[in-house]
């Protein structure tokens, strides 16, 4: 199997000793979303895909359905990368279509897990025999440097991901993907849009409490990994939409005052009675922003498409 890796266990663990140093000394507190996705997370984040309020992952599907052929035609990539690739389930699409158009050769998804990805890569092996299936396992905000040398590729980053991101850190982003693309290159990316408080909280809320599970799986991780104390059933869901930032925050409150040790960084963390910790943000955009951000990073925004409902986009922007 072709897995390349930049990122081992060694570095994955120091990277969370300093996250979780970090975060919850701050006040308030908080922890990067990156975190929540071990074995137990990616299944709980697949379970959310297929929830009946989770919209993005069916909205962001019915679009690459429709679009995937007009977007090989359009881009005739060689290489596809996928960042943050996970499962690359919807990304079938995309390789049907670049094949079918006769231009594809090489795809390379990249993803921080190296067990997703080795799945993800046997999984397609199997089934694409004539394309070169290269995974990289690493961090997209901050391997891109490894990324294969050009000659037509896109970029695609889906999902909604980008929305993790706090501004700052898109920008920064955004401007790197640029930094090792060529001119005349791809990025396609998946954005949620702006849109009622009432279609967007239940997505973060859902009634079968997935999405709280999810959010408390980010204790187990520590607690596992960091030989900590957290009581994950002591910690409360809460999901907001901050309507001046036009994003979802997913925060966990205490139930009760608690005292949690973080034995591995030789830490106590305490938190007060309804004391809340900021584990995600999901940033939702409106078509201008979108455009704005792209072109500031040095894209040029060729094609936008959104589902029937108007709930999710794609954007085909141009380096
Ligand atoms: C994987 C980052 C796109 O923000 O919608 C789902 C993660 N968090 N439910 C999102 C998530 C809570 C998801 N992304």
């Amino acid at each position: 199997m072709n897995l390349e890796t930049h990122l081992d266990e060694r570095d994955i663990a120091e990277a969370l000793r300093a996250d979780v140093r970090t975060g919850l000394t701050a006040s308030p507190k908080w922890l990067p979303p990156k975190w929540f996705y071990d074995a137990r997370g990616s299944e709980l984040f697949d379970e959310i895909t297929r929830l009946p309020e989770y919209y993005p992952t069916r909205a962001e599907r019915a679009i690459l359905a429709a679009r995937a052929a007009e977007i090989a035609r359009i881009t005739e990539a060689k290489t596809l990368v996928e960042l943050g690739s996970g499962s690359s389930e919807k990304t079938r699409l995309l390789l049907d279509a670049l094949l079918a158009h006769g231009t594809l050769g090489a795809f390379v998804p990249l993803d921080v897990s190296a067990a997703a990805l080795a799945d993800a890569v046997g999984r397609l092996d199997a089934a694409y025999p004539a394309l070169s299936v290269r995974g990289i396992v690493g961090d997209y905000t901050r391997h891109l440097h490894h990324l294969p040398d050009g000659g037509s590729r896109m970029i695609a980053f889906l999902g909604g991901t980008i929305g993790n991101l706090p501004p700052a850190d898109r920008a920064g982003f955004l401007g790197d993907v640029r930094g090792v693309l060529d001119a005349g290159e791809w990025l396609l990316l998946g954005a949620d849009l702006v849109k009622d408080v009432r279609t967007l909280l239940p997505a973060y809320d859902d009634t079968a409490g997935v999405t709280a599970d999810f959010n408390r799986n980010v204790l187990r991780v520590i607690n596992h990994h960091l030989d900590a104390g957290f009581a994950p059933e002591l910690f409360d869901h809460v999901a907001v939409w901050d309507a001046d930032n036009e994003w979802i925050e997913m925060r966990l409150r205490a139930r009760e005052p608690m005292r949690v040790p973080v034995r591995d960084l030789g830490l106590v963390v305490d938190f007060a009675r309804g004391e809340l910790l900021r584990t995600e943000i999901s940033a939702k955009f409106r078509p201008e922003r979108l455009r704005a951000e792209l072109e500031t990073a040095g894209f040029r925004l060729r094609h936008r498409w959104t589902d029937d409902d108007g709930l999710f986009t794609v954007c085909l922007a141009q380096a």
